[in-house]
């Protein structure tokens, strides 16, 4: 059977219609036909990490180490994306103890068993006041320009999302987790950086 132009002129139909079925421009932007003018994405992708929290004996990325903030199941996903020498890091966490602060910072070794293993925060300027076992609370280095800071506070659903941005770029290997504590940062002088106890932990080879 040969193809009729009636028949062609359906099928061609049925490929306009097909091509129509994608969402107008119109219906994306509310019903405003302006058309988009953010800017262009960053052509950087982002290294993903997902991971889902457990208890210490059954963990191997992610930790849990209060099961009412943060319930095994609970989950993160962190991405990082470096340009031009900036890094931007975003935490999403869903299954989190419901309109709950949390403090969050970028540590600088993996997680483990211990809360403590996952040792002081990544500073980019290393506080030379600071020792093993006596973390920076100096303002000039503990502070969110100099360290990565991801305070949030849960949504009712026990969902979060935050990010932030800083002008340089971690050293390969020595940030490797990230540590959710049970309040949102101090910035005082003498307890800069202090969250309160470590609630969670993730790692992360960022
Ligand atoms: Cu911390």
């Amino acid at each position: 059977m040969r193809i009729t132009p009636f028949a062609a002129g359906l099928a061609l139909t049925a490929v306009l219609a097909t091509g129509c079925s994608q969402p107008a421009p119109s219906e994306e932007n509310g019903g405003s036909a302006a058309p988009d003018s953010s800017p262009p994405q960053p052509t950087a992708s982002p290294s993903v990490t997902v991971s889902t929290f457990l208890p210490p004996d059954e963990a191997t990325g992610a930790f849990t180490y209060d099961e009412t903030a943060v319930p095994p199941g609970a989950t993160s996903d962190v991405q990082v994306r470096v340009q031009d020498g900036r890094t931007h890091v975003q935490f999403t966490g869903t299954g989190l103890a419901a309109d709950r602060d949390f403090g969050a910072h970028v540590h600088t070794r993996p997680c483990g068993e211990d809360p403590a293993d996952a040792g002081p925060h990544y500073q980019n300027e290393v506080d030379p006041a600071a020792a093993e076992g006596e973390p920076s609370t100096d303002p000039a280095y503990a502070n969110p320009e100099n360290e990565v800071w991801l305070d949030f506070t849960t949504d009712a659903d026990g969902n979060a999302r935050t990010s932030a941005m800083v002008d340089w770029e971690f050293r390969e290997g020595e940030a490797r987790s990230l540590v959710l504590h049970e309040r949102h940062t101090s910035t005082e002088e003498g307890e800069a950086g202090s969250a309160g106890d470590r609630l969670a932990c993730v790692s992360v080879d960022f």
